[in-house]
């Protein structure tokens, strides 16, 4: 059982408390699960915002603008920067210290970031576990950034409630957004750097991309262009996502199989990560897996002989 008085402290928005239960959680560590099991049925009230773009389209600038916008207007706002490139997230905690400097040591906005930890993957339930907690814990808006790159990253965006995807002018990143596989999942585009040459042909660009699109909901993402440099567009920006909040909330039956799937992916990521640690969890797992990581690559075996040795309970 989770520590009752703790878990009074995180519902009640104690920046410490939730702070620790974040990283428990991020850890897996034991009692985790009741940190989770506690704060659960306490969530649904908070607004979640994916943010997703190509490294550089200035996703952070962006982020740091509507936070403040939605600080000004009295809420209180948790941000959580994903960013499985650092194994060791001391670049993000520098990153996190700048921001904190620019947003305000506040209580009512919470930054935190979020790295790949060990190679039992996680990354994904760890970071959605983190939007479990700050929405229990009263927060407004909590708004996820990631680096449009890995599958776990647009699972990440798709479980938020509204996802913004930020492409800059010019035809490169187009493309590039493309490959990642992000297009499909915006709901908001935003076209940042829009001091720069080129935007109207990228508006253009993106506008007959979304025309091709089939969204199963009929919504029209709307592109909004920005300079997150200058606040430029940020009013325009949180409209634009009230928009979608609005109609997804007129359409309760999409909203329903938009939510059914997001909770499915979420139990399927939980059971992939829980069988893989009960396995290495097993006495020698570890010393297993290297061994026969190394008869792969010496071709003395193959991947698919070795997970069946990995997974047959003798030895
Ligand atoms: N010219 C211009 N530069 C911007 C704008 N927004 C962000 N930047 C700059 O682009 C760089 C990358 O921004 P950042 O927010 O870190 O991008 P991220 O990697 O997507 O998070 C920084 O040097 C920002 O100052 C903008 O609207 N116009
Ligand atoms: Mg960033």
């Amino acid at each position: 059982m989770a520590d009752p008085q703790f878990i009074e402290k995180v519902l009640s928005g104690d920046i410490r408390s939730v702070a620790r239960a974040i990283t428990l959680v991020e850890n897996g560590t034991a009692g985790s699960a009741d940190i989770m099991k506690a704060v659960f049925p306490k969530t649904g009230n908070a607004v979640v915002i994916g943010i997703t773009g190509a490294p550089g389209a200035g996703k952070s600038s962006l982020v740091d603008k509507l936070a403040l916008h939605y600080k000004e207007k009295g809420e209180k706002i948790g941000i959580i920067a994903v960013d499985p490139s650092s194994p060791f997230s001391g670049g993000a905690i520098l990153g996190d210290r700048i921001r904190m400097a620019t947003l305000g040591l506040d209580k009512n906005v919470f930054i935190r970031s979020m790295a790949t930890r060990g190679n039992l993957g996680g990354l994904s339930r760890a970071t959605v576990d983190a939007v479990t907690i700050l929405d229990a814990a009263g927060f407004d808006k909590v708004i996820v950034e990631t680096v449009g790159v890995g599958q776990d990253e647009v699972e990440i965006v798709k479980a938020a409630d509204v996802s913004v995807v930020v492409l800059v002018p010019g035809m490169g990143d187009d493309i590039q957004a493309i490959k990642a596989g992000i297009m499909e999942i915006g709901d908001v585009f935003v076209i940042n750097k829009a001091d720069r040459e080129g935007v109207l042909r990228t508006q253009k660009e993106l506008e007959a991309l979304l025309s091709l699109a089939h969204r199963p909901d009929m919504w029209h993402p709307p592109i909004v262009p920005t300079v997150a440099t200058e606040n430029k567009g940020i009013e325009d920006l949180s409209a634009a996502i009230e928009s979608f909040r609005e109609f997804t909330a007129s359409g309760q039956e999409q909203s329903l199989v938009r939510k059914h799937a997001i909770a499915r992916w979420r139990l399927t990521e939980l059971l992939r990560e829980r069988l893989l640690a009960d396995l290495m969890d097993r006495e020698g797992a570890s010393e297993k897996l290297e061994s026969l990581s190394r008869d792969i690559a010496d071709k003395t075996s193959d991947p698919y002989s070795a997970v069946e040795r990995m997974l047959s309970a003798t030895e």
